[in-house]
């Protein structure tokens, strides 16, 4: 059985959680908060980051990694395009995805939502003036800019660039942000198709169910 170690509000956690889920792997949570100190989780997780995949007493971290390691190893309902073009594409978007969408979308998710309920701190709208008015135009401009008229990122199914850019955006539903269609139709139109599909329902269904149970969550 596929271990997660994780806690599935974060972003790349969510991002393995739906690469599994989109191939119908059982999986487990092994809960562990970023930055944990605990040795044993350090010497699966160098950097401390989550998640942490294992499986058969093999461990990897890094999403990137894990979502490569599941797709070999269960290659029905690939998210790799064999076209070599396609596949460097989607491995661009994830890149994107992984640092200037998600510093944008868990920055909000952060100061918004994670601050003020679990880590009693107040949220510091200075840092969201930033972001909303430098870094979310930029990144949505861009995204604006590689999002289609129709259908998924690239090709006709779901690659690691829609699993990658979808987790985002849901980050940042959680922190109060969504897109507004009047300036980013495409990716508005791509977000109503995407997060309506029973994968992200699902996924964005026990987000909220964690989030419920969290006080002033
Ligand atoms: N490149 C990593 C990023 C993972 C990551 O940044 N995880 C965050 C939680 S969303 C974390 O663990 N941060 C703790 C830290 O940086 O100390 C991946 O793709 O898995």
């Amino acid at each position: 059985m596929i271990k997660i170690h994780g806690v599935a509000l974060s972003p790349f956690v969510r991002k393995a959680l739906l690469t599994l889920e989109y191939k119908e792997v059982e999986y487990e949570i092994e809960p562990v908060f970023p930055g944990s100190d605990d040795p044993a989780f350090r010497t699966i997780s160098p950097l401390g980051k989550i998640p942490v995949l294992e499986h058969d007493g093999f461990t990897v971290p890094d999403t990137s990694a894990i979502c490569r390691y599941i797709d070999r190893i269960y290659p029905d309902r690939s998210i790799y395009p064999d076209d070599p073009k396609e596949e460097a594409t989607v491995l661009w978007i994830e890149e994107f995805a992984d640092t200037k969408l998600v510093e944008a979308c868990a920055g909000l998710f952060v100061q918004r939502f994670l601050n003020p309920t679990m880590l009693g701190q107040k949220t510091d709208e200075t840092v969201v003036a930033n972001i909303l008015d430098n870094l979310m135009p930029a990144v949505l401009d861009y995204m604006e800019s590689i999002t289609p008229e129709e259908g998924l990122l690239v090709g006709s199914s779901v690659t690691i660039a829609d699993i990658s850019v979808v987790t985002c955006f849901i980050q940042g539903l959680h922190g109060d942000f969504d897109v507004d269609g009047s300036k980013y139709p495409k990716i508005r139109r791509y977000l109503d198709y995407t997060l309506n599909t029973d994968l992200v329902k699902n996924r964005l269904a026990e987000d909220k169910k964690f989030m419920s149970q969290i006080p002033g969550g």
